[in-house]
């Protein structure tokens, strides 16, 4: 499935570039076996120290139209039924089920929680309408105990992985039971005892402290664990990006690089984020395993994750996934994307190629879902996230010196004298504020 160079692909039997690349070691080849080729360079191959390469004597560039657009891979079409049964992972009826429970859950998550940030209950809030096949995909295939650092629209491997409605809930109203304080803003999930790294806002940034994660990883004896590294097709233009590919691919780490390709970073849409064949034909370029997938079908994602699991802990090397999607919704809720797409584009994703109608015809085509059993999970979905919305925003708020704390291991003088400034104002004028919102102690 995977193609990391011509020597590679012509190795691997599964390989989605095999194709391109057999017909650019053909090309390579007969080049290098052309008479005047030989005669020119005595028959001998370069040996660079940066390049072992043929020598030709007639000058070309290369450019993106040199080579066939990487293909896609995908295990089933828009009805739920498998092209080929070979390719259809073999997932057990639990998990099968959960994954899609999982999928309503967000999706009834983010319903709710984005009228409540429109209702004026939240500050912020990021839908991840379109890619919950990649949350549950990735998730299922991944061990619990595999590393995932999250951009921030991944919040179905959260759910996934049991971290609860409540938690995430309690994190975007930043109430004391928030693990994070109130200290970030809504969506900037996070579980040390899950293994998902806490999210943070500057993008990228979480790529090259992920291939760090992985080389460490590496280093302890009898590994059998990876991590995961969700970025998206506008932060891949990120310096970040590059350095944590070519960490990943020079130090040998095991890594999987997965970037959510949804086609846009807000406003900007790919056809301006980037020249070249997306994001998956930067993997070879640099040494690196790599594959095109239909982010929208479940099942390719679980079945490139689990391979590429195996092969990056088996190797100790990287994978690079390009998940093709659409992000259905709005980028947040401080955007408005009808202003740069039109609602046609919009619907055209919506309807045919939403993850969740395609994966429950599959499970229903298994006969272990019928319509009955989702109209119950839907309403009980929506239920228990609109009961958690009621009782996140009656907890109170974190304590307000917890602004001044867990900054240092111990507090600086400075900030003390703040911490006491503060006090001695609160109790001069306590009706200016409502302190009764937050704990006391
Ligand atoms: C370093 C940095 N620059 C800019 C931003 C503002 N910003 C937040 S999200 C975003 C778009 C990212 O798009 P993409 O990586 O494709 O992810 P998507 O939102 O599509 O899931 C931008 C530009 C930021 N958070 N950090
Ligand atoms: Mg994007």
């Amino acid at each position: 499935m995977f193609c990391a160079s011509n020597k590679m692909a012509l190795r691997t039997g599964a390989c989605v570039l095999r194709l391109n690349s057999l017909r650019n070691a053909a090309r390579l080849l007969s080049t290098h076996t052309r008479p005047e080729v030989a005669q020119n360079n005595n028959g001998k191959y370069a040996d660079f120290p940066g390049a072992k390469a043929p020598y030709v004597t007639e000058m070309k560039f290369l450019n993106e139209a040199s080579y066939d657009p990487i293909p896609i891979y995908r295990v089933m079409d828009n009805n739920g039924a498998v092209f080929d049964i070979r390719e259809e992972p073999n997932i057990d009826n639990d998990t099968l089920l959960h994954m899609y429970k999982t999928m309503i859950q967000l999706s009834q998550m983010d319903k709710i929680l984005y009228e409540s940030q429109r209702q004026g209950r939240i500050s912020f809030y990021m839908t991840n309408y379109g890619e919950e096949g990649i949350h549950v995909g990735t998730a299922a295939a991944l061990d619990p105990r595999d590393l995932v650092f999250a951009q921030y629209r991944e919040a179905g491997v959260f759910l996934y992985r049991g971290i609860t409605v409540t938690e995430l809930v309690n994190q975007c109203y930043g109430n004391h039971e928030d693990p994070g304080k109130g200290r970030q803003m809504p969506v900037h999930y996070g579980s040390k005892q899950h293994n998902l790294v806490t999210i943070s806002s500057p993008l990228a940034t979480q790529m090259p402290q992920a291939v760090g994660a992985a080389y460490a990883l590496k280093r302890q004896p009898d590994n059998d664990r990876c991590a995961l590294c969700f970025f998206g097709d506008g932060a891949a233009s990120e310096g970040d990006a590059f350095s944590a590919f070519n960490f990943a691919a020079t130090l040998d780490c095991p890594i999987i690089l997965f970037c959510r390709n949804n086609g846009y970073a807000i406003s900007t849409p790919t056809s301006e984020q980037y020249r070249g064949d997306g994001i998956a034909s930067r993997g070879p370029a640099l040494g690196i395993h790599t594959v095109r997938i239909d982010g929208t079908d479940p099942l390719a994602v679980y079945k490139a994750v689990k391979d590429s699991r195996e092969f990056a802990i088996k190797n100790n090397k990287p994978v690079l996934i390009e998940a093709m999607s659409y992000r259905v919704g709005h980028h947040s809720t401080s955007d408005d994307s009808t202003a740069y797409r039109s609602i046609e584009e919009i619907q055209k994703w919506t309807k045919d190629e939403s993850p969740i109608q395609k994966f429950k015809m599959y499970i229903e085509n298994k006969g272990i879902w019928d319509a009955e059993q989702d109209k119950s999970w839907t309403k009980e979905a929506r239920d228990i996230v609109v009961k958690t919305m009621q009782e996140a925003e009656k907890k109170k708020l974190p304590h307000w010196k917890e602004m001044l704390e867990d900054v240092y291991y111990e507090m600086p003088s400075r900030i003390q004298k703040q911490m006491k400034q503060m006090e001695e104002h609160l109790k001069k004028y306590p009706d200016k504020y409502p302190l009764d919102k937050y704990q006391t102690e």
